[in-house]
């Protein structure tokens, strides 16, 4: 059995933000523990606008607090995102996220995140073979 505390996550190499601020995530799961999946606890500052492609994974991501709304770039539909609203980019989905308020969000990548992952040109995280950190 595998038991994570965020505490101990935030302040370590298992928190990662990007030179551009915008995003605070905190890696409870990698995978190099290997669930088959990876999941974080993020954390999507307010006022941030970030430009996302995940062509290499599928991600699940459920609002737990905060206020924004996600952009499909394919279709131009907006859906607003608050407590309690899951998206899942089923269909490898082009799309914007804007944080209001502070949002904090449980993602779930599947494959798995390493954990060294950035974002690329394309908002897209590549496919990395490595046993991770
Ligand atoms: C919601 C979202 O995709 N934010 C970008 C960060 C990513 N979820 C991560 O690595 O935690």
């Amino acid at each position: 059995m595998i038991i994570r505390n965020l505490r101990e996550i935030r302040g370590s190499d298992h928190e990662v933000r990007p030179e551009d601020g915008q995003w605070t995530s905190r890696r409870l799961l990698l995978k190099h523990d290997d669930m088959g999946f990876s999941m974080h606890d993020t954390l999507i500052h307010a006022g941030s606008e970030i430009r996302m492609w995940y062509k290499n994974h599928l991600e699940a991501v459920y609002c737990v607090s905060g206020e924004g709304e996600i952009e499909d770039i394919e279709t131009g539909e907006k859906y607003l995102i608050s407590d309690g609203i899951l998206y899942a980019l089923d269909k490898n989905d082009k799309h914007i996220l804007r944080a209001v308020s502070e949002m904090r969000m449980i993602c779930v990548f599947n494959p798995p995140l390493t954990g060294r992952e950035v974002h690329d040109a394309d908002g897209a995280y590549p496919l990395m073979e490595s046993t991770g950190s």
